[in-house]
């Protein structure tokens, strides 16, 4: 196979230049950022090996070093992944316990129904403040999921403490829904939310990487049932990638555009909303989106508190989400809302985002990374107010 190096500005101008190129020929090897110019003009470029298939290399090429083959943008869903997961994470809660146990036993206690977690009210009720409870509030985590996380971790030392509230916590994020590289029937999928979230962004990133990266055939759908016309931002990305875009208002429009996008591999369908508090504006929106079979995903801001959050979630509850895609993540402060809105939402997390950048800002949801920022949150609490060796707080 014969390989080929690009280099642009951002990687969506370097996946078009290869794309216009070389079509669904290219494979791509490998990416990273590389800095180009003079010592004071030097600026970061995104820099994409690819292999071309089909193509036999130069007859007089020289040698090159195999590229290392990784893994590409976004993975596909795997189910024994899945339940590999679920086996791994109760194993995790298993040792939690097992380590609350030797905890308990290693500091004199012989009676084990002295447990803090025997179900038993009276034992929980009485044990002290654990000294966990305090910075995982301060992470933005409610009181009520902040006990019920911390029941099974034990209070010292410090670090076991740590670890198995990570685990506790990766065990009870929910995570899941991304959308699958390949499939052999058509995939349709909805991003439902309140405005400013991010949800045509999310679309244009998403649409990049099926596009581009995965070479299927994508279509955009726009549903504007207020005819508010803020369709300018989807549809600039979509003349960008060459990529179809449909406009509808109703239901109809909507099947017109299924229907004209019936041999695509992934129809994307972005809405326009006129804010989360307008009822009437949702319930037409859902008729609108009736003829639509597919994934319907819940955007929401890692941005927004608690409450608003869970107002949001009930508020869209109408839609059916399958999944959620957290937006901002960068410009979150704290992230116990998130842990909030993943343990009390019916849902599990697909995507992450973590800025502007079309494609490079997004990610499949994963629990670890969640609970390592909250944990990091939740170190730096600790941190500004060291606990004693007895697990208490030095005041
Ligand atoms: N920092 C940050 N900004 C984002 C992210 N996703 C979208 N945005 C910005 O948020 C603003 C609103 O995004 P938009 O896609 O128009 O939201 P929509 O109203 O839900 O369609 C724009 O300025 C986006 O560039 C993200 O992950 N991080
Ligand atoms: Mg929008």
């Amino acid at each position: 196979m014969q390989t080929k190096t690009y280099l642009a500005p951002t990687k969506l101008e370097a996946l078009l230049k290869i794309r216009e190129e070389h079509g669904a020929d290219a494979v791509i090897l490998s990416e990273r950022t590389v800095q180009k110019g003079k010592l004071f003009g030097k600026k970061p470029m995104v820099e994409i090996v690819v292999g071309i298939k089909g193509a036999e290399p130069e007859p007089k090429a020289e040698p090159r070093p195999a590229p290392k083959v990784e893994p590409k943008g976004i993975d596909e869903y795997d189910p024994t992944q899945a339940r590999l997961r679920k086996l791994e994470r109760e194993m995790q809660e298993m040792r939690a316990l097992v380590q609350t146990i030797h905890a308990y036993i290693t500091n004199g206690a012989t009676d084990l129904s002295e447990l803090p977690d025997m179900e038993t009210p009276r034992i929980a009720t009485t044990v002290d403040e654990h000294p966990l409870l305090r910075p995982l509030l301060q992470a933005g985590v409610e009181q009520e999921l902040a006990l019920e996380l911390l029941r099974r971790v034990p209070r010292i030392p410090q670090n076991a403490a740590v670890d198995s509230l990570k685990r506790t916590l990766m065990a009870r994020i929910p995570i899941g829904g991304a959308l699958p590289r390949e499939s052999r029937h058509r995939q349709v999928a909805v991003l439902v939310g309140p405005t400013g979230v991010g949800k045509t962004t999310t679309i244009a990133k998403l649409a990049a990487i099926h596009a581009l990266d995965y070479n299927r055939k994508v279509a955009l759908l726009s549903l504007d049932t207020y005819r508010i016309g803020a369709i300018q931002q989807l549809r600039t990305y979509a003349e960008l990638m060459k990529l179809p875009l449909h406009i509808a208002t109703n239901a109809e429009e909507v099947q017109e555009g299924l229907e004209l996008f019936a041999d695509y591999d992934l129809v994307l369908i972005d809405t326009i909303g006129r804010g989360q508090r307008d009822e009437s504006n949702l319930q037409s929106m859902r008729q609108a989106l009736q003829p639509v079979k597919g994934v319907m995903y819940l955007t929401l801001s890692a941005t927004a508190d608690t409450a608003t959050l869970l107002d949001a979630a009930q508020r869209f509850a109408i839609f059916v989400p399958d999944s959620i895609i957290l937006t901002k993540l960068d410009e979150a402060a704290r992230l116990g809302n998130c842990i909030n809105l993943a343990l009390r939402s019916e849902q599990p997390l697909a995507y992450f985002t973590t800025g502007q950048r079309v494609p490079e800002d997004i990610c499949h949801a994963d629990a670890q990374t969640l609970a390592c920022k909250v944990l990091s949150e939740v170190a730096q609490c600790i941190a500004k107010s060291p606990l004693l060796e007895n697990g208490g707080y030095r005041v």
